[in-house]
């Protein structure tokens, strides 16, 4: 009996001196899991950086990756960084973009957060787009890119679309190809996401190691469609031609 209360004494005693930490854990555990629930956007394995060859990953779009409102590089993860380019080719300001229903990285400026693509711009002829440009520290290969906002019978029967660049180490273009919703993978009538104007999953089509990537959007029906409402607009900002114009939601790749 006397040794059953000591060792009851002495059960008591361990879980008073342990109480504090073992509590300290369990809400740090809250906290992390409260705030994984907040997201309404999914979970994304952002902080993967093992860049070991064969090492899949992928990166959602996010607002919390971006400093300095978007100017500059911006760091998606370790070993990856993005940045914007505004329709004349300046270095712009990459957002993230929350305007409609797909949510995605795009570029402020012109008529949506969104990356536009204008035959008029300011009343003047362009025939250019804004622009992401995505950098890898290793190459990379398998590249799938998740579009946004891609509208699948907008202003064309083959709707907005898009194209991409690839380049090697020494900047040099290694291919090339284009983005929309005739391009998914699970085909133009199947969207990514359930009650979306358009998100599609493209795979790329590139042989060679991919240091980077550009994304640009071009004319409605890749390059063949004619505008809406050319050189109207009311501001500086408030363009209101309507081309092809979509979002990046997410990317996944493996490290070559
Ligand atoms: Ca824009
Ligand atoms: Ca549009
Ligand atoms: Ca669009």
């Amino acid at each position: 009996m006397k040794m059953k209360l000591s060792l009851i004494g002495l059960v008591m005693g361990l879980c008073l001196t342990l109480f504090a930490s073992c509590s300290e854990d369990a809400v740090e555990t809250d906290i992390q899991n409260e705030g994984e629930n907040t997201a309404n956007e999914p979970v994304d394995s952002n902080d993967d950086t093992v860049s070991d060859p064969g090492t899949t990953v992928t990166l959602n779009a996010s607002a919390s990756i971006l400093s300095n409102n978007g100017e500059g590089l911006q760091q998606w993860v370790d070993g990856v960084s993005l940045r914007a380019l505004n329709i004349d080719g300046s270095e712009g300001r990459l957002v993230f973009d929350t305007e409609f229903r797909d949510h995605g990285f795009g570029v402020g400026g012109a008529r949506w957060q969104q990356i536009d693509y204008y035959v008029m711009y300011q009343g003047q002829e362009v025939n250019a787009s804004e622009k992401i440009e995505i950098f890898f520290d290793s190459p990379v290969q398998n590249v799938v890119l998740t579009v946004g906002m891609m509208g699948a019978n907008e202003g064309h029967q083959d709707g907005e679309t898009g194209k991409w660049t690839a380049f090697n180490g020494n900047g040099a273009k290694i291919a090339e190809g284009v983005l929309g919703a005739n391009d998914s993978m699970l085909g133009r009538e199947v969207k990514s996401v359930e009650n979306s104007y358009g998100t599609y999953p493209i795979a790329l089509s590139i042989g060679d190691p991919v240091h980077s990537l550009q994304i640009e959007a071009t004319g409605f029906g890749y390059g063949e469609g004619e505008p809406k409402n050319v050189n109207s607009y009311d501001n500086d900002s408030g363009n209101k031609e309507n081309n092809s114009d979509f979002n990046l939601v997410a990317i996944r790749f493996e490290y070559r």
